[in-house]
């Protein structure tokens, strides 16, 4: 006889895996990047590297330095890991070979 009519006619709820992220979605995510305020490096410097590494218009710039300048940090954008990593990187060089030790760190990448 059959019974396939006692059979469930749902399927039981999808079971969310409890385990990291993989690689692929790690290297995706989005991290902030900071900028940190120092008492060396111009004010208008900053606006440049920021304009010209990031993307930033001027008017945004000129806040998110101010903002670092009082405050001591400042978020200057998220942008997935590798973008962030590289923007940073070509900031931090520009700035050492011309004499600066602008400082910028990413967060949100454990
Ligand atoms: N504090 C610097 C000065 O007075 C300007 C500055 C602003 C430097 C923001 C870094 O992230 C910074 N010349």
């Amino acid at each position: 006889m059959s019974v396939s009519f006692l059979q469930p006619t749902r399927q039981p709820p999808a079971v969310v895996p409890d385990q990291e992220p993989d690689e692929a979605t790690r290297r995706d995510r989005q991290v902030r990047v900071l900028l940190l305020n120092d008492d060396f490096t111009p004010a208008d410097y900053v606006v440049r590297v920021l304009e010209q590494e990031f993307g930033l218009g001027s008017a945004k710039a000129t806040w998110i330095m101010l903002k670092a300048h009082v405050t001591g940090r400042a978020v200057v954008g998220q942008y997935p890991r590798e973008e962030a990593d590289a923007k940073v990187q070509a900031a931090h060089q520009r700035a050492r070979a011309d004499g600066w030790p602008l400082q910028f760190s990413v967060e949100g990448d454990e």
